[in-house]
């Protein structure tokens, strides 16, 4: 996976993504990451990149040149035309299905916004996806365009380890993960559930598929419509709404 950043703060995004678990992936060159100065290809001789709106209005919007030049530039390096994700409030929110999607793309190109936007003539242009990260206001593209790239990443073979493995966990199925614990067996008088230290391996997959269904009952009962749920799944649902309703 090569990631590209359009962006006015390219510093922003290498300094972020440079640690960690997706560090080491830039390390082992399982992904690789560029981020591209916008500023660089304005034609602007005071390096400007933004004006004011035609109509009036607060603020400033991004010109449409220097975008489209840097793209330009990108797209003949790259040597087809890659899917290019704007990152916007308006734009479709991000889940874990859109993750899985991009992460089967060799390019990926990430456009940041700042001030009041963008030239709408450019984003016709070049943009191929519109995504936001959530129903509120942030000040520019490049968190998103992160929490994107970090999401995307560990979905990348070879970027997670086997134990960290990105197969059995939250979101999988669309359920919530069940609790975990570790040692000590018992902290601030709050004992471990007794059925984790039985070393029963049957009987600890169905306590763990119970708290998974329990808690995303309680915390995000909206996730339930679209889970694939056994029969058994089911009838333990039903006895929980049933039980939390006398
Ligand atoms: Cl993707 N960009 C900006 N600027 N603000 C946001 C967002 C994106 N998603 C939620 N708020």
């Amino acid at each position: 996976m090569n990631y590209h950043v359009l962006t006015l703060f390219p510093e922003m995004i290498m300094q972020a993504l440079g640690t960690s678990i997706i560090g080491r992936a830039l390390e082992k060159e399982s992904i690789s990451l560029e981020a591209i100065d916008i500023r660089e290809y304005t034609t602007n001789k005071h390096k400007k990149v933004d004006d004011t709106p035609y109509g009036g209005g607060a603020g400033m919007v991004m010109q449409a040149q220097p975008i489209y030049d840097a793209y330009q530039d990108l797209e003949r390096k790259i040597g087809f035309r890659p899917r290019v994700i704007y990152l916007t409030p308006q734009g479709k929110v991000f889940h874990q299905g859109m993750a899985q999607e991009f992460a089967k793309e060799q390019d990926l190109v990430f456009l940041c916004g700042h001030y009041e936007g963008i030239d709408e003539r450019v984003l016709e242009e070049i943009v191929t996806d519109y995504v936001s990260i959530g129903d509120y206001v942030l000040t520019g593209g490049e968190l998103p365009a992160m929490v994107l790239i970090d999401a995307i990443s560990r979905l990348v073979p070879g970027v997670l380890k086997n134990e960290e493995s990105a197969q059995f966990e939250s979101f999988h199925d669309n359920l919530l993960e069940y609790p975990q614990y570790s040692r000590p067996e018992e902290w601030m008088g709050k004992k471990v559930p007794s059925v984790l230290l039985s070393g029963h391996h049957a009987n600890i997959e169905a306590w763990r598929r119970e708290k998974s269904l329990q808690r995303t009952y309680e915390r995000r009962p909206d996730l339930l419509e679209s889970a694939a749920l056994s029969e058994k799944d089911k009838k333990f649902l039903d006895n929980l709404r049933n039980n939390t309703c006398k």
